[in-house]
């Protein structure tokens, strides 16, 4: 009995030899079990072709949001430099004025005045130097804030001129009681350019004083209402006491 199926199994792998297969790696599968495989395959295929999709929708939504806060910020950028490009001029009867809280030395103030076609700031009277006094009062948050007008010395010590070459009026003068004093305790140069401003307010408008040029302040410009542009050129190239 054991040879009879001794031989058997010998005839059946001479048999499976003649067909080109192994007879000891030969694996017979029931149709099930390959539709199986082919659909865990199909299944596996599927879900990794969501994933990738899914993977790319997501970057594409992160680009474009990346895209749309570049876009945003770049807005923001554009609009604060048209802010710092355009100042805010105050009308306040026949003049505009500019009220500007960078910080530079009086001639370079006087530039920028010039620049914006205006010049430093010149008191003609009580009303306006009220208008003046109560604006910059509400600027100060220290009393170092204060403001370059256009008044200087600089042509000769204790003479006094406006930046259109008129004389200062001492009875329309605001100086602190101790000013102008050309203090010369930090620069031998003295002092010889007029600023204003008292933080908290002046008494009786009074809050004037004389200060090295070279210091570095805030400043008021102001020009006309009423120049056309051509006029406006003028005031802001020739009508100047000193040259620049
Ligand atoms: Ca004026
Ligand atoms: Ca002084």
């Amino acid at each position: 009995m054991m040879m009879s199926v001794a031989v058997n199994q010998e005839e059946g792998d001479e048999e499976a030899a003649a067909r080109g297969e192994n007879p000891s790696r030969t694996c017979k599968l029931p149709a099930g079990g390959v539709v199986l495989l082919v659909l865990v395959g199909l299944l596996a295929a599927a879900v990794i072709t969501y994933k990738l999709s899914f993977d790319k929708i997501r970057t594409n939504q992160t680009i474009q949001t990346l895209k749309e806060e570049n876009e945003a910020l770049r807005k923001n950028i554009s609009d604060e430099r048209c802010v710092k490009k355009r100042p805010e001029w105050e009308k306040y009867r026949g003049s505009l004025y500019y009220f500007s809280t960078n910080k530079s030395s009086w001639n370079d103030s006087r530039r920028s005045c010039a620049d914006l076609g205006s010049d430093l700031v010149k008191i003609d009277s009580r009303e306006e130097q009220m208008f003046l006094e109560i604006r910059v009062r509400d600027l100060m948050e220290n009393d170092r804030e204060k403001f370059w007008i256009g008044l200087t010395d600089s042509v000769e010590e204790g003479k006094w001129f406006w930046v259109d070459g008129s004389p200062l009026n001492k009875s329309l003068s605001f100086w602190l009681p101790w000013e102008p004093d050309d203090m010369k305790a930090e620069n031998p140069a003295g002092e010889d350019c007029g600023g204003m401003g008292k933080k908290g307010g002046a008494d009786d408008l009074i809050c004037w004083y004389d200060q090295f040029c070279d210091l570095h302040r805030r400043s008021i410009c102001e020009k006309p209402t009423n120049l056309s542009t051509t006029e406006l050129h003028f005031f802001s190239k020739s009508n100047y006491y000193h040259p620049l």
